[in-house]
């Protein structure tokens, strides 16, 4: 896989069309400022912007090589976290993984609506690069320890490493079909440098039920993620939590005291959640500026369903939080269930 670049010395062109976070906010007298600056790990501003330059429908379009990125390109990471998370300068990360505090009964218990519940956090690993600047060695590392950190886990969340340096091609298409795992080529990735030495590195992770499962170096070096059919948000969570305290144990994660577990895009920053349900809203589909009207005033993110950039597809919609930073866990997880609650009501009304 050979990934696009752009060489980096002048200002780049933004088509028309572009809307990335990217383009609203890289201002000529930033790129001038940032251009030549590089990292301790050797990460370029060019590195960092190149995949919303090459992809103009990105919808951010830069990323981090290393905690450090964030400092030195702050001229422009900031503005861009501030426009998608609504956090400032004097903001600092909150946690709250308190399961008492979260009120998210299933908001669906007759099963009319709400076809599954996924809730993932991104982690990435202290004291190594993030995935745009690893090395093949590095990452390899990562996938070992990793994966013997996981393969001791017991209980519901006991399962198996499945490396995909070997897999079946039937069997990843069909993981990657039923939503359990990444797909292969994003380009989005790709030009981020998040693809190289594929598919050396990566894989998966998961229990007998599927409903535990770790990505292992896709484009944060863990994604944790719990989910089930229907729309049990309280036990998906509660099994998320559990999974994330037991992996903490042994693999020590990238942490900043302001940004969180600093991950790789900065849309993951802070607590790096994305609650989900896959829900089907066939009336509000034919109304997508009431659809948007609501999601936006709950903070919530329509993807399509097979999950970022993907289309919907039978008036099945993914609805998850958009705010990762500047709010707790228990906030994103809340901001899903008040807001599917809404699209409910909306779609039981028209
Ligand atoms: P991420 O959630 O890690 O940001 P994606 O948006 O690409 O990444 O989604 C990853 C996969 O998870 C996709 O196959 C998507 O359809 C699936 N997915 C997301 N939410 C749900 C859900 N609530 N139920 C089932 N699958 C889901
Ligand atoms: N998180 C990342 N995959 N995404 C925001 C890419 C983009 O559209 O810029």
């Amino acid at each position: 896989m050979t990934a696009m670049r752009w060489d980096g010395s002048t200002f780049p062109e933004f088509k028309p069309n572009c809307s990335s976070l990217l383009y609203r906010h890289l201002s000529e007298p930033a790129f001038e400022q940032l251009k030549d600056k590089i990292t301790g790990s050797g990460f370029t501003f060019a590195q960092a912007i190149n995949s919303g330059v090459v992809n103009q429908d990105s919808s951010i379009g830069i990323y981090a090589g290393d905690a450090e990125s964030y400092t030195l390109f702050s001229a422009l990471f900031d503005p861009i976290i501030a426009d998608y998370h609504g956090f400032t300068k004097t903001d600092i990360h909150r946690s709250n993984l308190n399961m008492k505090t979260l009120s998210a009964p299933n908001p669906d218990p007759d099963g009319l609506y709400i076809l599954s519940t996924r809730i993932r956090v991104g982690r990435n690993v202290a004291e190594v690069p993030l995935g745009p600047a690893l090395s093949r060695e590095q990452r390899n590392t990562i996938e070992s320890q990793v994966a013997k950190s996981l393969c001791n886990l017991s209980g519901e969340l006991a399962g198996t490493y499945y490396p995909l340096l070997g897999m079946d091609e039937t069997v990843r298409d069909q993981l990657v079909a039923d939503h359990f795992l990444f797909k292969a080529g994003d380009r989005f990735l790709d030009a981020a440098g998040l693809n190289r030495d594929w598919p050396e590195g990566r894989g998966i992770f998961h229990n007998r039920e599927k409903t535990f499962l770790v990505w292992v170096n896709e484009e944060d070096q863990l994604r944790i993620i719990s989910m089930q059919q229907g729309g049990d948000i309280e036990a998906v969570f509660t099994r998320l939590v559990t999974a994330v305290k037991e992996i903490e144990k042994t693999v020590t994660f990238m942490f900043d005291q302001r940004l969180g577990y600093v991950t790789s895009c900065p849309t993951n920053l802070g607590t790096a959640m994305r609650a989900s349900v896959h829900i089907r809203l066939p009336k509000l589909a034919a109304d997508m500026p009431a659809f948007k009207n609501i999601a936006d005033s709950h903070h919530l993110q329509i993807r399509g369903i097979h999950g970022e950039h993907s289309e919907s597809e039978s008036g099945i919609f993914d609805i998850s939080n958009k705010r990762r930073l500047g709010v707790t866990e228990v906030e994103c997880v809340q901001d899903m269930y008040n807001g599917v609650v809404a699209l409910i009501n909306k779609e039981k009304e028209l």
